[in-house]
């Protein structure tokens, strides 16, 4: 242990999944954003982390239920604030205030909280590890799901009939400090948005894709790879706002075709087994042609 940069998440001996894209990029944040913090965790994978009193962080860890961790951090600055203010606490020692949760929470469920703490300006970093489902629960179609994805709730020939909602556009038209789309598998791009983020004050969101072997159905071994086609194929942009202006990070070109990201992932299986469905691998390939036509 003690050869760790004590930045670093100590060894979690928890029951994660292999391969857990979240936990990926929860690693690299948490490099960055060290032990100066306070999480604020909504029920979903990443709350098995923690076992009372234990968490793997050298920080402190508070957990809410899920449609309430902004109203938690709300708690929370405020709490370091009087602190501060009753010189019960160094300014030195003030602690970054992070709300964690998955897309169920950051997409449904609390999304009414956030909009709210946003309202406030309350000053907090939102992460979000977006894996596409109620994950913890057997990954039931949530506000993130993709079009044509089989979950638990959607198991028809055609997936689940919805649409990804677009959390970075809703977050946006807040005009929040600043928003960022990440993936742990560009770990360049993800630290220096984190950087971005950790130096703002105000309400800042970080969306990280979270590449999931158990409610995505691929082995473990390809989360990396999986995670690089989502950016590679144009389904993930990598974007950030800041002083009211979008601008992508990393522009694919040329573009792979969405199919070789779908076909690594056993929930679009039925696009391609017992037959090719063109209908519907046409119109996700459309739809993300649709969006680059207006970044470029
Ligand atoms: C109000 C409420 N409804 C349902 C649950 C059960 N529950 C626990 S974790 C979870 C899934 C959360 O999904 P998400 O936020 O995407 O996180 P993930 O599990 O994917 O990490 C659910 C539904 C709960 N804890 N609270
Ligand atoms: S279900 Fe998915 S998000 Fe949850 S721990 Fe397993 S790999 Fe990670
Ligand atoms: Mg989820």
């Amino acid at each position: 242990m003690k050869d760790l940069p004590s930045t670093h998440l100590l060894g979690t001996g928890t029951p994660m999944c292999a391969g857990c894209g979240g936990l990926q990029a929860l690693h690299e944040i948490y490099d960055i954003l060290g032990e100066k913090t306070v999480y604020i965790n909504a029920a979903g994978c990443m709350t098995l982390l923690s076992v009372y009193p234990f968490t793997p962080f050298r920080s402190s860890w508070l957990y809410t239920s899920m449609a309430s961790a902004p109203a938690g951090a709300q708690g929370v600055r405020d709490a370091l604030d009087v602190l501060i203010q009753k010189h019960a606490m160094d300014p030195q020692e003030d602690l970054q205030t992070v709300v964690l949760t998955g897309d169920g929470a950051a997409y449904g469920m609390g999304l009414s909280a956030s909009s709210g703490a946003i309202e406030r300006n309350l000053d907090f970093i939102y992460l979000c590890y977006d894996n596409e489902g109620y994950g913890n629960t057997g990954q039931q179609a949530s506000g993130a799901t993709p079009h044509a994805a089989k979950t638990t709730t959607s198991r028809g020939v055609r997936g689940f009939p919805g649409y990804k909602k677009d959390l970075f556009s809703i977050w946006v038209a807040h005009q929040p400090s600043y928003v960022a789309t990440v993936i742990g598998s560009e770990p360049l791009d993800l630290a220096r948005k984190i950087e971005t983020a950790r130096k703002l004050k105000g309400p800042r969101l970080i969306i990280a894709l979270a590449p999931c072997p158990t409610g995505w159905d691929y082995d473990p071994r390809e989360s990396v790879s999986v995670g690089k086609l989502a950016v590679k194929t144009g389904v993930w942009p990598l974007k950030e706002y800041l002083d009211g202006r979008i601008v992508h990070t990393k522009i694919p070109r040329p573009r792979q075709p969405v199919e070789d990201y779908l076909k690594l992932q056993g929930r679009f299986a039925h696009l391609f087994d017992p037959q090719r469905n063109e209908r519907l691998l046409t119109e996700l390939q459309t739809r993300v042609d649709a969006y680059w036509e207006l970044v470029e």
